[in-house]
């Protein structure tokens, strides 16, 4: 198998263990409370504790995978810079030390020595986490390794991560909003190409235990790579959809953000006969495709960034599905060989900060190609003037910072 893809799935789980831990540990969970409330108290921090817990898990994921494949840290480039100035106006760079003690040192800096915060959190980032996937140990391909990189969300819907609603009713196994919609995110494309290659989504919070009160989560992975096509075994999906069938006979169904135009989810809803529903989260909904609740996640606007995209791309590829450009496959003309992917190592010429890794043009997000025609030939005579995404700039030919808000 892949040694990288079984190392990103262990580190994914770590994330998902410190995702967890910062909601069940007082200290922490403290520190979440007042960043929902908006108080003024986190002022007095380098940074806020939502950004805190981000850069730590993609600080942990880059050591992890640069202590078991040397080399491999440089390739890592995440939404998150790890550099912050605190109160004192000292610099901190924000970097996972050798040891525990040393860790919470450094973190009590950031979080200007709130001490039991600090202790709490370097003891979770240090903690071994148990980890086994025997739907791996089939998989026989070997990636090389210098060929590679890799876009890293640690916490993707962040809003949800920090409001927390654990009592969310989903519609059609879809959770419209709640912990259900947080992902981690991984995901490994070509260097040359700019295609995925293998993509790791892990769901935090999928169950409550009602005895321990502890969430338990679930991963997702999947590896498209010179021929071989291999995806980890999906739960059933919930309910399928009922309702007329549209032409051709596909019953399509979609997801869209609860930010979609109007106009656009107006034309969705009458391409996939009212079977389109509103989900928080770039990643999650990515899933929801990913997992069969819905066909396609489509998206009109440019605020979906490399790393939201780059996991579930990979393994809906690897399912024979993709994610193309909203835009590019709505442009006139006759349908080609394949659909415009999006692509993973290239930014925007001109732009800056997050806007460099912007998914200018949309995206649709399909699991399988018949599907994709069967909504584009419906909805492009739906949609109204101007309704598509702005259009796409050339690729710039630079390599991605690490932290991409630098
Ligand atoms: C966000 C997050 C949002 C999503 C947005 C992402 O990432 O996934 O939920 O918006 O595109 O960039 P929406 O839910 O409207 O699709 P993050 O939480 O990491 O900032
Ligand atoms: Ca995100």
């Amino acid at each position: 198998m892949s040694a990288i893809l079984r190392e990103l799935l262990r580190v994914s789980e770590k994330a998902a263990h410190i995702a967890r831990a910062c909601r069940q540990h007082d200290a922490l969970f403290e520190l979440l409370i007042e960043e929902k409330k908006g108080e003024d108290k986190n002022k007095k921090f380098a940074l806020d504790f939502k950004t805190l817990a981000d850069v730590l898990v993609q600080e942990v994921i880059k050591r992890h995978m640069e202590a078991k494949f040397p080399g491999l840290e440089e390739k890592i480039l995440g939404e998150e810079s790890n550099e912050f100035t605190n109160a004192l106006g000292e610099k901190i760079v924000l970097r996972l030390c050798p040891t525990e003690a040393e860790t919470a040192e450094l973190l009590s800096k950031v979080l200007n020595g709130n001490q039991p915060a600090a202790a709490a959190l370097a003891k979770v980032v240090h903690e071994d986490v148990p980890f086994a996937d025997q739907a791996l140990d089939s998989v026989q391909v070997a990636i090389p390794q210098d060929t590679m990189g890799i876009w890293v969300d640690p916490i993707d819907s962040t809003h949800e991560y920090i409001q927390g609603c654990a009592d969310v009713e989903p519609s059609h196994g879809v959770f419209p909003r709640g912990l259900a919609c947080v992902t981690i995110l991984i995901g490994v494309y070509d260097l040359q190409s700019g295609l995925p290659l293998m993509g790791v989504i892990n769901q935090p919070f999928v169950t409550l235990d009602p005895v321990t009160h502890r969430w338990e989560g679930r991963r997702y992975w999947g590896l498209s790579y010179m021929g071989t096509n291999v995806h980890s075994p999906l739960p059933p999906a919930a309910e399928r959809w009922a309702g007329p069938e549209a032409a051709g006979g596909a019953r399509l169904s979609a997801v869209v953000s609860a930010s979609e135009r109007e106009a656009v989810r107006a034309a969705l809803a009458r391409a996939c006969g009212g079977r389109v529903v509103r989900a928080a989260g770039a990643g999650y909904k990515g899933l929801c495709v990913v997992r069969g609740l819905v066909d396609l996640y489509v998206f009109s606007q440019d605020s979906t960034f490399k790393w939201d995209s780059c996991a579930p791309h990979a393994i809906l590829r690897a399912m024979g599905g993709g994610v193309a450009s909203l835009r590019a496959c709505l442009a006139p003309g006759p349908a080609p060989r394949e659909r415009p992917q999006l692509l993973y190592h290239r930014g925007h010429p001109g732009a800056r900060g997050v806007d460099r890794w912007a998914n200018r043009g949309g995206l649709v997000a399909y699991r399988s190609r018949p599907q994709l025609e069967a909504l584009l030939s419906l909805l492009a005579p739906l949609l109204p003037p101007g309704a598509l995404p702005a259009p796409e700039d050339p690729p710039e030919d630079q390599p991605a910072p690490v932290g991409a808000r630098a």
